[in-house]
């Protein structure tokens, strides 16, 4: 009998901002009372997680003093140690502040900007001294409603250099870092540049160090804009690309709606976790979500539970996909081809370019072939809806 409980193994991790989310949306205020980053480190270790992760803000509000704010990192650092918990991600608020009104790294105000950059490396500084290796950008607010305020293309040279400026103080400073880059379609702005995981695929390309930098794509981000979000994360691991992932659900073409993974879209999320398994990805698997406004302050442990339970059912029933006979003899059917051709598929070379134009297809009878794609999907969701 499964129990579907999560270990340190399953590299459960969650943000602090996520289970220590109060319930305040634009129409309404706080409904749960604030959660200290030490009894969100105490709870999560009960439930199995492995990680937490913040933002510099999160672990000390903007204004602290020096004093202040060292005791708080010095008690949440005795808190990781005294509970088990590691903190693999960490990353800088650049959106909260009424300073990051107009952006951070793209703001038309060349102060904002370099104060953008400063409040990055003491955040970068900040997690190197509780053990994180993977440091995440969201650009909240690297958008626009006006685009006559703002040159699109400068905007996407600005992050550069920011980027840029910040792989060079990584390795300056001797860190570890990989940088995890999380896009958004819209949302606090009308317009966010980098809209999806693919147009940062297209950017990382142009950065000086490439290697350091990869996504982290949120399920919910693409859900957005009615993206499947098992394309989105198969064609970044395919790209050596996937340094960090946010796991959450959405209804499609919404407000970031960050739900419970595994709250609306079953069958993607499967394939999701199917492909995290088999993929060899071995990075944490983050849950950036939080639970429903009218919870109390222990339904975010109902939350938080129901996230991590639910990715292991998910990867239970990829084992038994694996293992099912039907489905398995269903899918050597769909790809069997003739054997004749395979010899004429592979790298160019002219002499395969040759044989190539010499083989007789039978098209009729290719395109007459069996593919039996309703049977394996009914299959599939048999299996989900536990009759199978
Ligand atoms: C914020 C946002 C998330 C980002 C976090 C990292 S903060 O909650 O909605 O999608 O991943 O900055
Ligand atoms: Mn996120
Ligand atoms: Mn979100």
């Amino acid at each position: 009998m499964k129990t579907y409980m999560p270990t340190k193994d399953d590299k459960f991790t969650f943000g602090l901002w996520t289970v220590g989310n109060r319930g305040r949306d634009p129409f309404g205020d706080a409904v749960r009372p604030a959660l200290s980053p030490i009894d969100a480190v105490k709870r999560l270790s009960a439930l199995g997680a492995y990680g937490v992760n913040f933002h510099d803000d999160d672990l000390a509000p903007i204004d602290a003093t020096p004093t202040e704010r060292a005791r708080l990192i010095r008690e949440f650092k005795t808190a990781l140690s005294d509970y088990g918990l590691c903190a693999p991600m960490a990353t800088t608020n650049l959106f909260y502040d009424p300073v990051f009104r107009d952006g951070a790294f793209t703001a038309n105000d060349a102060s904002v900007r370099a104060y953008a950059l400063q409040k990055a490396m003491k955040a970068m500084d900040l997690g190197v001294e509780v053990g994180a290796q993977i440091y995440v950008f969201w650009g909240g607010r690297e958008g626009a409603e006006v685009d006559a305020g703002k040159d699109a293309v400068t905007a996407v040279k600005r992050f550069r250099d920011a980027l840029n400026f910040l792989c060079e103080y990584s390795r300056d400073q001797g860190y570890d870092y990989r940088f995890a880059l999380e896009a958004k379609p819209n949302e606090p702005r009308g317009d966010l540049y980098f809209p999806t995981t693919g147009s940062y695929l297209g950017f990382i390309a142009t950065l000086d160090h490439k290697e350091m930098v990869g996504v982290n794509p949120e399920v919910g981000h693409e859900q957005m804009i009615g993206l499947n979000f098992y394309h989105v994360v198969a064609q970044a691991i395919e790209a050596g690309k996937l340094f960090h992932i946010d796991l959450n659900d959405q209804k499609f073409l919404r407000f970031d709606q960050d739900l419970r993974f595994g709250a609306e879209s079953i069958k993607t999320l499967f394939f999701l976790v199917k492909l995290l398994e088999e993929s060899g990805y071995s990075g944490p698997r983050h849950f950036d979500a939080h639970c429903y406004r009218t919870e109390d302050a222990e339904g975010v442990w109902d939350f938080a539970a129901g996230c991590m339970r639910t990715y292991l059912i998910f990867k239970e029933k990829a084992r038994r996909f694996n293992e099912d006979p039907e489905i398995q003899s269903l899918l050597s059917e769909i790809s069997a081809g003739d054997p004749a051709v395979a010899d004429c598929s592979g790298p160019y070379s002219r002499a395969r370019a040759q044989m190539l134009r010499g083989v007789a297809f039978d098209r009729a009878a290719l395109a007459r072939k069996r593919l039996p794609y309703e049977r394996l999907d009914q299959l599939t969701i048999e299996l989900l809806l536990g009759v199978r």
